[in-house]
């Protein structure tokens, strides 16, 4: 007799427990013959195991200003499937993002090799967060997420730049001639876009300083007299001021600062030149170069405004003289016409009734009204 021998399973298989059985399975007859024999069952893979990323936040130091191209770091996954249901790549999730991610950094879909799309400005973004995904190539597309926090490390590519003294009219600190040894005369500022060491500056005087009359905290910037002003009152010093970071390959940025010495009777007009007045710095300033300039430009300024005021009081005038007597000319016109009248009075008549400018009507004016 003939049976089927069908073995079938009594729940489902998880093959990444375990994916093998053995048993024995017997057969016997009414005669009480049996046989045996072993099964063996191999549970075959199913694409049933997502990607995981080895980490949930992955977080990568990398330079600012490497070329295009260049690794930031790595990410990786596993999938406890067999091949080819363990077969993945990575994206960089744009869901949810402003595009800069995106546009900054990319992941090769094969290694999880994670680089960037430009090269990064720390100045303008020192942290950047973005989102990866891994999901199986196969069906169903199972996935993971996982963060990955770039944080930009700082070069040295930004130079100082000087807040005081700056180029035009602020560059002028006035000091009194009677200011004593050690006393202020102006603080230098100066700053740094970039961080730590590249950002931590250093001020030193390299030119104008022959006498030594000044000294510059290379810290805070201030600017004291080293020495006695008195022999100097009214004269005027061109100091050339250095900013220095401190950074592996330095920066250094330089700038003018004048120094007008007071005649010692009164006080300065401040230690930190800026509250000086600009005309009164300008005035005693010499007339050089982008200085000369400046005058030169607010003189003719000053003219256009005086000429544009003239113009416009003359023209209200004008008009206003023209309304009152208008209807005084009207009539002196016409009596004109029946009258005798100098060949003078006739040609301004005829000037004005045509109406050619204001002008001409003022001389009709004065003509047809003077007795
Ligand atoms: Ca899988
Ligand atoms: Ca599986
Ligand atoms: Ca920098
Ligand atoms: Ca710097």
């Amino acid at each position: 007799m003939f049976v089927s021998g069908i073995i079938w399973t009594n729940r489902s298989f998880d093959r990444e427990t375990q994916d093998h059985y053995e048993f024995y399975v017997t057969a016997s007859n009414k005669a009480d013959s049996t046989g045996t024999a072993t099964v063996a069952v191999r549970i075959l893979d199913d694409n049933d195991e997502p990607p995981r990323f080895t980490q949930r936040q992955y977080v990568f130091d990398v330079a600012e200003n490497q070329p295009t191209g260049s690794t930031v770091g790595h990410v990786a996954a596993v999938d406890g499937d067999l091949a080819p249901n363990d077969r993945h790549s990575y994206y960089v999730e744009a869901a949810g993002d402003d595009g800069r991610a995106t546009s900054l950094f990319g992941v090769d879909e094969q290694t999880g090799r994670v680089f960037t799309h430009q090269p990064l400005d720390r100045e303008r973004t020192a942290e950047v967060r973005l989102m990866l995904t891994v999901r199986d190539k196969d069906v169903p597309t199972l996935r993971d997420t996982a963060s990955v926090v770039v944080r930009v490390g700082d070069d040295n590519d930004e130079p100082p730049v000087f807040r005081f003294p700056t180029s035009l009219l602020n560059d002028t600190a006035s000091v009194s001639a009677g200011v004593p040894v050690g006393g202020r005369v102006a603080r230098v500022t100066a700053v740094d876009g970039d961080s730590g060491h590249n950002a931590a500056l250093r001020y030193s005087i390299t030119s104008g300083n022959e006498h030594r009359l000044f000294d510059v905290d290379p810290l805070t910037g201030w600017i004291v007299a080293n020495g006695s002003l008195a022999p100097y009152a009214m004269e005027t010093f061109r100091l050339v001021v250095t900013a220095e970071d401190a950074g592996t390959s330095s920066r250094s940025s330089s700038s003018t600062l004048f120094v007008v010495v007071g005649d010692g009777t009164r006080p300065s007009a401040g230690v930190d030149g800026r509250s000086a007045g600009v005309v009164a710095q300008l005035l005693q300033m010499p007339l050089s170069g982008t200085r000369l300039v400046i005058v030169v430009a607010l003189l003719l300024a000053l003219c256009v405004v005086v000429v544009a005021v003239c113009v416009t009081v003359c023209v209200y005038c004008l008009q206003r003289r023209h309304k009152l007597h208008s209807d005084t000319l009207r009539g002196t016109t016409h009596s004109l016409r029946h009258s005798k009248v100098r060949p003078t009075q006739r040609y301004a008549t005829l000037i004005r009734d045509s109406t050619v400018s204001c002008l001409a009507q003022v001389v009709i004016h004065y003509f047809v009204e003077l007795p």
